[in-house]
Order: C-alpha cells, then sequence, then structure tokens
C-alpha cells in the first residue's frame, strides 16, 4: 500500500503526523480537466490523472435541480448519498468507469479511498440572455438593459425578448444599427420600448386582426408601408391583453472545490484542506421557453 501511495505523492507536498498519517497540503491532477456526467440524484464530477492511472470523483445525491441560478451550494461529504472517491487503477481509465450505469470490468482498481467526511462546493455562475442585440447594463433602470422591468411582466430586460411587451420581439424592433435602435414615430422611446410604435393611439399589441395571430408584424394592411402598427394611417384595433411565448437561454459555469476532506482507505488516511476540484463552462446550456403572465 505504502508503495501506491508514494506513487501518489510525487509532486505533493506532504507533512507526517506522529501516528503515521499522511496529511496532504495540495493534491495534484496536473493540467487535468474536470469532468461531469449524470443529473438531478446522481451528479458526477470527476477528474482523472492518465498517466498516473489515478482519479478523484464527488457524486452528489441530491435530487435538486442544479444549474439554472447562481448559487453558492455546500454538500456534506459523507461516503452515503455525497460520495468522495479516489482510487489508481492498474491501467488507464476512461470516463465510461465513472458514467456508465454498469462500470465496465476494467481497469481494476488498485487503491481505493472513500471521503468520510468534508464539504463540496459547488460555485454556480448562471447567465440569463435574451439575445436580443442589446447588450447587458448592470442597472436597475427600467430604460435599460439590466434588472428593470419595462414591461411589468417577471422578465428583467436583460433576459426579456420582447422589452415592451407589445409582441413584437425587440431583435425586430431594433433596426440595422443597434447603437442607434429605430424610433419609428421619432417621439417617446425608441421602438423596442415604446408601447405604440407608430403613435397613432392604438397600442403596438392592438394592432393585429385576431386573438388567434398575436405576431404585430404578420398584420400588413399596405405592403408599401408595412405591418399596420408602424403605419399611423391604419388603426384598426383587436384588443389583446396577452404575451406571446418568450425565450432566454442560460448559460451556468461551475467550480467545484472540497474542504477539510478525509479519504480512508483500508489502512491509510488523507486528509486535504482545500482541494479545488477545477471547473466546467457550459454545464448548462439551454433555450427556456416560457409564456408570462399578463400583469393586472
Ligand atoms: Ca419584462
Ligand atoms: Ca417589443
Ligand atoms: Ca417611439
Ligand atoms: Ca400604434
Amino acid at each position: 500500500m505504502k508503495k501506491y501511495l508514494s506513487i501518489l505523492l510525487l509532486g505533493i507536498v506532504l507533512n507526517a503526523c506522529d501516528d503515521g498519517d499522511i496529511i496532504l497540503t495540495s493534491f495534484d491532477f496536473g493540467d487535468a480537466n474536470l469532468e461531469f456526467c449524470g443529473g438531478q440524484g446522481d451528479y458526477v464530477f470527476y477528474k482523472i490523472n492518465s498517466q498516473s492511472f489515478e482519479s478523484i470523483a464527488l457524486q452528489l445525491g441530491t435530487t435538486d435541480i442544479l444549474f439554472f441560478e447562481s448559487d453558492t451550494l455546500e454538500f456534506a461529504v459523507n461516503g452515503t448519498s455525497n460520495i468522495v472517491a479516489y482510487r489508481t487503477f492498474n491501467e488507464s481509465v476512461g470516463s465510461d468507469y465513472f458514467c456508465d450505469n454498469i462500470p465496465p470490468t476494467t481497469p481494476q482498481v488498485v487503491t481505493s479511498f472513500l471521503g468520510t467526511d468534508g464539504t463540496a462546493t459547488l460555485f454556480i455562475t448562471a447567465l440569463l440572455d435574451d439575445n436580443d442585440g442589446i447588450p447587458f447594463e448592470n442597472s436597475n433602470d427600467p430604460l435599460k438593459e439590466g434588472f428593470g422591468d419595462f414591461d411589468n411582466d417577471g422578465l428583467p430586460n436583460f433576459y426579456d425578448d420582447d422589452d415592451d411587451g407589445d409582441n413584437v420581439p425587440t431583435i425586430a424592433e431594433i433596426g440595422d444599427d443597434p447603437n442607434n435602435p429605430m424610433n419609428t414615430d421619432g417621439e417617446d422611446n425608441v421602438d423596442y420600448l415604446d408601447e405604440d410604435d407608430d403613435n397613432d393611439g392604438v397600442l403596438t399589441r392592438y394592432e393585429v386582426g385576431s386573438n388567434i395571430d398575436l405576431n404585430p408584424l404578420d398584420n400588413i394592411l399596405d405592403p408599401n408601408v408595412g405591418p399596420n402598427y408602424l403605419n399611423p394611417a391604419v388603426t384598426i384595433e383587436f384588443i389583446v391583453d396577452e404575451f406571446r411565448v418568450h425565450t432566454y437561454n442560460i448559460n451556468s459555469d461551475v467550480r467545484v472545490r472540497i474542504d477539510n476532506l478525509v479519504l480512508i482507505s483500508e489502512s491509510e488516511q488523507i486528509t486535504q484542506e482545500s482541494l479545488e476540484l477545477g471547473s466546467i463552462s457550459s454545464i448548462l446550456n439551454e433555450n427556456i421557453s416560457i409564456t408570462p403572465a399578463f400583469p393586472d
């Protein structure tokens, strides 16, 4: 056993305690990337050192759905629901060892340590974006692409793909130059923050033919001018107080750290004060579709 441990300890700072236990103050998996598989109820992070045939894995049994919002989450390492396993093998180990429902029979485990104590922390950063062409601004101003909610639909402007709630997507209201967005009526706000774009007294959202088609872009009486909502000469009104489907993207990164980790094998104990497992970019990258409730 000592032989394998000495291989493991190459390049690792260590202190020997009186009782013979070994304390590692750094843990080197070289440039190995942190990898991930699994999901709700079985989140698996793992790292493989293909030179020394060793791996470390963190398995979290939480049934929470992770990565949809920025958060810092702590999990107690206990060897049952939240497992840390450090292993060495007799040959190179692949991702199937950690990710397949039935692990492969090879390689064989040479040394196996199980985490009995410690805290695993996930640092999750979730970026929400409506991809509407307007850059994010760190502001609560309802006129800026930040946390303000111009149309009170519950979606802050930065991930509301229809900022003014007129059922015309912002990206269709900007025009050719995002630095100089269209302002059809030359008054009030620019089109993507103007509920009556042509200033004819009929809300853009109402310049539709029926409540079956909620899309003002589709309602064109005079093709020479364009959609009715941009044609002040057309004031046909159909009252529609509901929103179309909105879509935004969530792109999340995670960093994983384990503190005060105690790993034990049959005959050895390793402790680790602070083990940075690494980061994974875009661990979640998903488009969300939602129809916001119309405000009272
Ligand atoms: Ca909004
Ligand atoms: Ca709009
Ligand atoms: Ca305007
Ligand atoms: Ca109008």
